[in-house]
């Protein structure tokens, strides 16, 4: 049989090279080992049962490639649906159906990558809502490769994002992995719950040439963000929506433009995680938030290691045991249970206006040995707490080494301006080097802690002043 060769993935010698293939005729994708080598673009003839290429006519007929991609964009159009999705609430769904023209755009990139071998990465916040959104992308897959058998002979590989900026760091090593593969066309990047910081900026030039990306988020549209110029950026603020449409549930929509796949424990998992007003907490969904949440927290509860990737596939792993899911659960709420109670202990309070600030300092809360709970996610639960424990509306502010994380309750978050607050600081530190969120939700990360004390102390007081106004 003749097919095109779309992508090269190589090995440490050319005899490790795993080579895709799409069939010229049926269109089919297949990876295969050579005894030759062999380039992108060019025909190679090869036995239809066996994974090895021995004897190939190599040319390179451009009629016959082009016949190939085009089949595969062709094909990438069928698989994609035209008809939006309907969740049942309709701040969610007059979104969707203005996004879905963009996203079914973007799916058939994605299918189409997907047809011809072509790398896709995929990296994706680490919390309830990014896993979340990654895990109905891989399971759609999964189910899209059950019934068609696309995407076996797929380059993807996953990667979980422990910030909320892309940093130029995190494009080199992209770009460096893209570097070991040759093909056809550009890599794909996909990115899920990243935030809109302009920090990201220089991540973005790196990898905007390279990779064709699709860019899927919520968070709110910060103003000389690179990644709006991109053709594929896709943020419910633009749509008509907010943050409560969760990065995770436009994951999950991307994933159903193509499949049919149940993802609305997962969607609902990332409207708790993100405090979505579009919750309607289900036991599994709160079962699966709280999981997710402890997962990429730990990840050596997965992995064995410390700080080391997970992948959906892990995550899959633990979902599909129920008696290690049940146990995992335990343990995340005494966990949970122990931090809170260790916080009510330390945490500092002030008054300002109407509402509440507590001051609390993380070290006085977990020890080091632990990843769970993480600070960020465990200033949101906190807020839960002190506000059941007070009648006025609250603000958290918790700090760790060089990091500030905020929680502002929904109904003071425009008097307390969070993101104003977190500028300000930008403006009048040189140290405090990124920052940003949501209204009700921010960080600011320091450079070093010289004048850590002075600038929280200073964060406070603006956040108090607006409170006071
Ligand atoms: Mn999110």
């Amino acid at each position: 049989m003749r097919g095109v060769v779309s992508c090269v993935k190589h090995g440490g010698s050319p005899e490790e090279n795993v080579y895709s293939v799409v069939d010229a005729d049926s269109g089919s994708c297949r990876t295969f080992k050579s005894t030759i080598v062999l380039k992108e673009g060019e025909l190679a003839e090869f036995e239809p049962e066996d994974g090895i290429i021995r004897t190939a006519a190599i040319s390179f007929d451009e009629k016959i490639a082009k016949g190939v991609v085009d089949g595969a964009g062709a094909s990438a159009k069928r698989h994609v649906k035209n008809k939006p999705y309907k969740h049942g609430q309709k701040g969610l769904d007059d979104a969707t159906t203005k996004m879905w023209p963009k996203l079914s755009a973007a799916a058939r990139l994605f299918i189409r990558k997907l047809l011809l071998g072509v790398p896709i990465m995929i990296r994706f916040h680490n919390d309830a809502d990014g896993s979340s959104g990654a895990y109905a992308v891989y399971k759609a897959l999964e189910e899209l490769g059950a019934k068609t058998g696309i995407g076996a002979a797929g380059n993807i590989s996953w990667k979980m994002h422990r910030s909320v900026a892309y940093a130029s760091d995190d494009a080199s090593g992209d770009y460096m992995l893209s570097n070991g593969y040759a093909s056809i066309e550009k890599p794909l990047l996909l990115i899920i719950d990243f935030g809109t910081s302009v920090e990201s900026n220089s991540g973005i030039d790196v990898v905007s040439k390279r990779f064709d990306i699709i860019w899927l988020d919520h968070h709110p549209l910060e103003k000389g963000f690179g990644g709006f110029s991109l053709e594929h950026y896709i943020n419910p603020w633009q749509y008509g929506g907010d943050s409560n449409y969760t990065a995770g549930f436009l994951a999950c929509t991307f994933a159903r433009t193509f499949s049919g796949v149940d993802v609305s424990d997962l969607a609902e998992a990332s409207f708790i995680g993100d405090y979505s007003e579009y919750s309607r907490p289900t036991e599994s969904g709160r079962k699966l938030s709280m999981l997710l949440d402890l997962l990429t927290s730990d990840t050596s509860i997965v992995t064995g290691a410390r700080d080391s990737n997970l992948s959906p596939e892990g995550i899959n792993s633990v979902v599909i045991d129920g008696k290690r899911t049940e146990e995992l659960l335990d343990y995340a709420k005494n966990k949970l249970d122990e931090a809170i109670a260790a916080a009510l202990r330390s945490v500092k309070m002030q008054k300002a206006g109407s509402a509440r600030i507590f001051i609390v300092d993380f070290k006085d809360v977990r020890d080091d040995t632990s990843r769970y709970p993480l600070p960020g996610r465990f200033a949101s639960k906190l807020l839960d707490k002190v506000a059941e424990l007070n009648p006025e509306p609250c603000v958290v502010v918790l700090h760790f080494n060089r990091f500030v994380s905020v929680r502002v309750d929904k109904k003071i978050a425009d008097k307390t301006n969070l993101l104003g607050a977190i500028r300000e600081m930008k403006d009048a530190y040189t140290n405090v080097d990124s920052g940003g969120g949501h209204m009700s939700a921010g960080t600011i990360k320091l450079s070093n802690d010289e004048n850590r004390n002075e600038i929280i102390r200073h964060f406070v007081n603006t956040m108090k002043r607006n409170l006071e106004a």
